[in-house]
C-alpha cells in the first residue's frame, strides 16, 4: 500500500477505517451531510461489491456509520456488482440511483430505490431496472435537480448517457442521449471516433457527477484511462454545450487505479469527495473514501485539488452529554462495525492495541462526573480506557468490562471520571485486555455531569 505520509493519529483521511468504501456521493439534508458509498470486500480481487453503505456528519470529522440499508437484495433483478450510486431528495422522499449487473439482460443496468429517510430502509421504486439495454456501459448514475425542478440523470463508461427524469423521479422523460464528446467539450472525441495513435488533451472514462454552483453547470468525471484522474467540463446550460476545463484532481499516487468524485457545498464550505487505496491492505480493489475542502476560483473554475492524509478541519464541536453511537468515529484502528436489528450498528472486533478517536469534543466549563457505556462480551471482557488528546494522553476513566454472556448481550456500565476535564478535547477510547483475541463489542457512550 502507499504508506500514509502522516501519523494516523493526525490523519482524517480516509474518512472511514472500519470498512473499505468507494465511489462517494454526498448529499446534504437538514443540517447533516450524508455520503452514500460502495463497499469493496476485504481481500477482493475484483469489484465484487454487494451493497452500498451510508455515513453522516454534522462537523465534517466525526462520521456516523448507518450500515447498509440498500443492497443487491433490494433489487430482485440484480445479482452482482453493486457499483457507484447516488441519493437525491425530492419532496421528502429519498431516491437512490444505482447500477448493478442485471440478470434480465446480462449487462449492467440502472435502478432506483426509494425511502422516507436518508438512511433508509430503501425499497426498489419500480420493481425493474430504470434503464437496461444489456450493455456493460450502464454504470455510475448521477442525478441533478435544477432550480426550476427539472431533474437530469447521466451515467456511463465510456459513453456519457444523458436523459431527463420525470417529476416522479422514477421514470425517464424522452430519449436517453449519448452526449457528444469532442476535444473542445471533454478533451477528446467520443469513444468510437478516438484514434489510437493520437494523444488527446484528456478522455472521459466514467463516474460523472453533475452539479451547479453560482449559476454554472459542472460535469466532473474520472478521466484519462487507468490510472484515473478527475477532470471536468463546464456549461451555462444543463444540457450543454460543455467546455473541457482541465483537471480538478490531477493524478497522484493514491494506491488506487480508479478515482470517483462527488462535490458539494455544506455550511458555507465546498467539499470534494474521492477515493484512494490508502487504508492498510488497501489497493485498487480495496478503496477508501476521502474528502478535501476547496474554494472555487473567482471565474468558477476548480483549483487543482490534491489528495491529502490530513483531510478537512472540523466545522463544529461535538456534544458528549447525549447518547453517542460508538460507530461515530473521527479515526480508528483495528475495529469493524456490525448491524443488529434491535441495537442498530455497533463496533465489533475490538482487540488490545485498537483505538477509536472522536474529535473536537466540547466538555464545557464544568467537568463531567461519569461516563456510561453499553458493551457486550461473550467471554473475557477487558478494560476500556478513556484518554484525552492522544492515546497516551491523560486517562480520565478506566472502565472494567465484564463478560456479559454473549457478543450481543448488552450491559450498561457507569464509571467515574477520575480527572477533571473541561473545554474542547479529542477523546480516545482505548481497549485493553488479553492479547490477540476479541475483547468486547461497544454500542454507545454518554458523559454526564
Ligand atoms: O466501484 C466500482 C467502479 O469502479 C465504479 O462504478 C467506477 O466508477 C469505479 O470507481
Amino acid at each position: 500500500m502507499a504508506a500514509m505520509s502522516c501519523s494516523p493519529l493526525l490523519a482524517q483521511n480516509p474518512i472511514v477505517q472500519t470498512w473499505y468504501t468507494t465511489d462517494p456521493a454526498p448529499m446534504v439534508h437538514d443540517g447533516t451531510l450524508y455520503i452514500y458509498t460502495g463497499h469493496d470486500e476485504d481481500n477482493a480481487d475484483f469489484f465484487w461489491m454487494q451493497e452500498w453503505r451510508i455515513y453522516s456528519t454534522k462537523d465534517m470529522v466525526n462520521w456516523t456509520d448507518h450500515g447498509s440499508t440498500v443492497a443487491l437484495e433490494t433489487f430482485s433483478w440484480a445479482d452482482d456488482r453493486a457499483w457507484a450510486a447516488q441519493c437525491v431528495e425530492r419532496n421528502g422522499k429519498f431516491y437512490f440511483y444505482i447500477c448493478a449487473h442485471s440478470k434480465l439482460s446480462n449487462g449492467m443496468a440502472i435502478g432506483v430505490a426509494v425511502a422516507d429517510s436518508p438512511t433508509g430502509p430503501f425499497k426498489d421504486a419500480i420493481g425493474k431496472p430504470l434503464f437496461d439495454d444489456g450493455e456493460w456501459a450502464n454504470i455510475d448514475p448521477s442525478v441533478f435537480i435544477d432550480d426550476d425542478g427539472q431533474a437530469y440523470i447521466c451515467w456511463g463508461n465510456p459513453d456519457l448517457h444523458f436523459a431527463k427524469l420525470n417529476k416522479d423521479m422514477i421514470s425517464i422523460n424522452g430519449d436517453v442521449k449519448h452526449i457528444e464528446q469532442t476535444e473542445e467539450s471533454f478533451g477528446s472525441p467520443s469513444p468510437k471516433e478516438r484514434k489510437k495513435d493520437v494523444k488527446y488533451k484528456d478522455t472521459y472514462v466514467e463516474g460523472p457527477w453533475m452539479s451547479k454552483h453560482n449559476g454554472k453547470y459542472y460535469m466532473i468525471y474520472a478521466a484519462g484511462g487507468i490510472p484515473e484522474h478527475i477532470a471536468y467540463s463546464m456549461s451555462d446550460k444543463p444540457e450543454g454545450p460543455w467546455k473541457y476545463m482541465g483537471h480538478a484532481m490531477p493524478l497522484q499516487d493514491t494506491n488506487s487505479f480508479t478515482n470517483h468524485s462527488g462535490v458539494i457545498d455544506f455550511k458555507g464550505n465546498s467539499y470534494f469527495f474521492y477515493h484512494t487505496g490508502k487504508l492498510p491492505k488497501g489497493g485498487g480493489f480495496a478503496r477508501s473514501v476521502a474528502v478535501e475542502q476547496f474554494k472555487y476560483n473567482a471565474d468558477g473554475t476548480f483549483p487543482e485539488i490534491k489528495a491529502t492524509d490530513e483531510g478537512v478541519a472540523p466545522i463544529a464541536t461535538f456534544n458528549p452529554y447525549r447518547r453517542v453511537e460508538a460507530e461515530t468515529i473521527a479515526f480508528s484502528k483495528g475495529v469493524k462495525s456490525e448491524p443488529n436489528e434491535k441495537t442498530g450498528i455497533y463496533i465489533s472486533e475490538i482487540h488490545d492495541g485498537d483505538w477509536i478517536k472522536v474529535r473536537n469534543v466540547d466538555f464545557g466549563s464544568q467537568s463531567p462526573k461519569q461516563i456510561e457505556v453499553a458493551i457486550a462480551s461473550a467471554l473475557r471482557g477487558g478494560r476500556l480506557e478513556i484518554h484525552i488528546d492522544s492515546i497516551k494522553g491523560e486517562m480520565i476513566s478506566n472502565i472494567t468490562i465484564p463478560g456479559t454472556g454473549g457478543w450481543e448481550n448488552w450491559k450498561n456500565i457507569k464509571s467515574n471520571i477520575s480527572k477533571d476535564v473541561t473545554g474542547i478535547h479529542d477523546v480516545y477510547f482505548v481497549p485493553k485486555g488479553r492479547k490477540g483475541c476479541k475483547l468486547f463489542n461497544f454500542d454507545w457512550w454518554k458523559f454526564s455531569k
